[in-house]
């Protein structure tokens, strides 16, 4: 897989805004909002899309939701979204594999 700017990130040598760290994953801002809270979750491990991930991945997978649903909690979402895109046609730009969390908070 080459190199992505996501992987910098992770890294810490391209800027973002960076609102949570742990062993497995980042998520920071994006920066092209689609809603009021927009938060890129993103495993440290390489994958380039959701179709590569494999059973052992499956740990991951769910330790990303449950990262979503305490970002989404954090941020007071009434309302929000969890969105993958795989593939070109799938409208994916950055292959390195990637959570959307889209969320409304309360009024
Ligand atoms: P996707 O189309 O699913 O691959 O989404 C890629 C998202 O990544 C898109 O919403 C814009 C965001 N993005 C691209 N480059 C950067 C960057 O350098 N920093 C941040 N924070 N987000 C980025």
């Amino acid at each position: 897989m080459s190199e992505t700017i996501f992987s910098k990130i992770i890294r810490r040598e391209a800027p973002a805004k960076i609102v949570h760290e742990d062993e497995l994953t980042m998520a920071f801002y994006d920066i092209n909002p689609k809603a009021p809270i927009h938060i890129l979750i993103v495993p440290k491990k390489p994958i380039p899309t959701l179709a590569d991930v494999t059973e052992e991945d499956l740990p991951l997978i769910s330790h990303i939701h449950k990262v979503a649903q305490t970002l989404a909690k954090a941020n007071e979402c009434e309302g929000w979204r969890l969105v993958v895109n795989v593939g070109e046609k799938g409208g994916q730009e950055v292959f390195h594999l990637h959570y959307h969390l889209l969320g409304w908070p309360k009024a």
